[in-house]
């Protein structure tokens, strides 16, 4: 009898199983979809420079890559680590500033011009990926 009993029991083990895993997948694709629709909205109202003076030197990009400040205020530029080779920042007006060393910690300062303005900067080492501005406003 005990034999017996065992030998029924496996294969409802397995359907049970299966079932349990396919009813699980179905619920998680339809949290994901509530999940991005959340996301979206989220973005759009992101557009536009931050206002702040502080930008971050990260690995290959400026953070954020977009700033607004005050006519003549000063913006500071503190280099986050990481990468050996170094990133610089580098106007491309030398009348708003020369550019930094190319450094891999510490921290750069620049005191905007008062015109109003978009002002274009970028690390040398990486111009294509790190381009950023500062927006006089
Ligand atoms: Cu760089």
């Amino acid at each position: 009898m005990k034999n017996f009993d065992v030998r029924r029991g496996a294969p409802w083990m397995a359907m049970a199983l299966f079932f349990a895993v396919a009813g699980c997948g179905g619920d998680s694709g339809t949290n994901g979809g509530g999940g991005n629709g959340d996301g979206g909205s989220g973005g759009g109202g992101g557009t536009g420079p931050t206002v702040t003076t502080s930008v971050t030197v990260s690995n290959n990009f400026f953070n954020p890559a977009s700033i607004q400040v005050s006519p003549g205020a000063t913006v500071t530029w503190t280099w986050a680590g990481g990468s050996p080779e170094g990133h610089n920042v580098t106007f491309a007006s030398s009348e708003v500033s020369a550019p930094s060393a190319t450094q891999t910690t510490g921290t750069f300062q620049v005191d905007m011009p008062t015109a109003p303005g978009e002002y274009a900067y970028q690390c040398t080492i990486h111009p294509t990926q790190m381009n950023a501005t500062v927006t006089v406003q």
